[in-house]
Order: structure tokens, then sequence, then C-alpha cells
């Protein structure tokens, strides 16, 4: 069972996949004004939850949202912001993340993070992860992480 976030693409079927396939060359120009850096997942021993951590820029002149994470290598991916309240924090889950024109945003640790539980098979540090990244231009990236222990953070 995959747990997604809501989305634009889920609100609208098939009809966003069918516009990309006929907008091919817009797409493909959409897709590289999104980039990712320095994508890792911090591993947890046991049957911990992982997170995923990635940097976003965006070289392009209008925002774009990050609007859905999936993964063929986790059942749940979910984007979390950690909240701290006082001394006690607490996750939220977050429905789009955007990434500035020209600018950036960091997922990383004490803010936003993939939330990455129910691994479809073994995972271990040293190990490369695939997490799909779905965009409000329709841009989908299928970005590979690198698997850490929290010592190689
Ligand atoms: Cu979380």
């Amino acid at each position: 069972m995959t747990k997604k976030l809501p989305s634009l693409a889920a609100a609208l079927g098939g009809a966003l996949a069918c516009a990309c396939a006929m907008l091919a060359p817009a797409a493909h120009a959409a897709d590289k004004a999104i980039s990712v850096q320095n994508a890792w997942v911090r591993w947890l021993p046991g049957n911990l939850p992982a997170a995923g951590y990635l940097t976003l820029r965006n070289d392009g002149d209008k925002n774009v949202d990050l609007v859905d994470v999936d993964s063929d290598d986790y059942g749940s991916v979910m984007l979390h912001q950690t909240i701290s309240n006082g001394s006690t924090q607490k996750m939220v889950m977050v429905d789009k993340l955007t990434v500035p024109a020209h600018g950036s945003v960091s997922v990383a640790p004490g803010g936003y993070h993939l939330m990455l539980e129910e691994p479809k098979h073994k995972i271990a540090p040293g190990d490369t992860v695939h997490i799909k990244l779905e965009f409000s231009n329709g841009a989908t990236l299928d970005t590979p992480f690198a698997v850490k222990t929290p010592a190689q953070q």
C-alpha cells in the first residue's frame, strides 16, 4: 500500500500524464528548470523509519512546487516538516514544497525531510535507492539517493 501526498497529478487523474505526452518538447524544457543536489538517505537500524534529504534548485523563471514523492524501494514516502515548539518537536505532513524561481530549497535535518517507511527489500548503508519527485510543472525526476549511516552525515 502506498500512502501518497494529495497532489495536482492525483486530482487530475491521468489527464496530466496525457498532456505531458502530447507536449513532450515543452515538458522536456520544463524538466531542466529543476535539478537535485546532494541527495542522501539517513538510514537507521532496525525498523526505524529512514529520512531522505536533498537540495532542489530551480533555474527557471517561475516558482515550481514539489507536489508528490514515490519510490519503488519504499512502500511509504511522505514529505514531512519538523516543527520545533520550545522543547518539543513534532512532524507534520506537507502537501507541497515550493522551489523559488532562480533559487533553491534545502530538505535538511531539522526542517523538511522525506519520511521513508516500509522498505520493499533490504536497504543498507552504501546502497543507492531511487525516489521519484513530481513537480507542478509536470517534470518528474527519478532521483538516486546515497544511503548513509547517521555517522556518515
Ligand atoms: Cu517524518
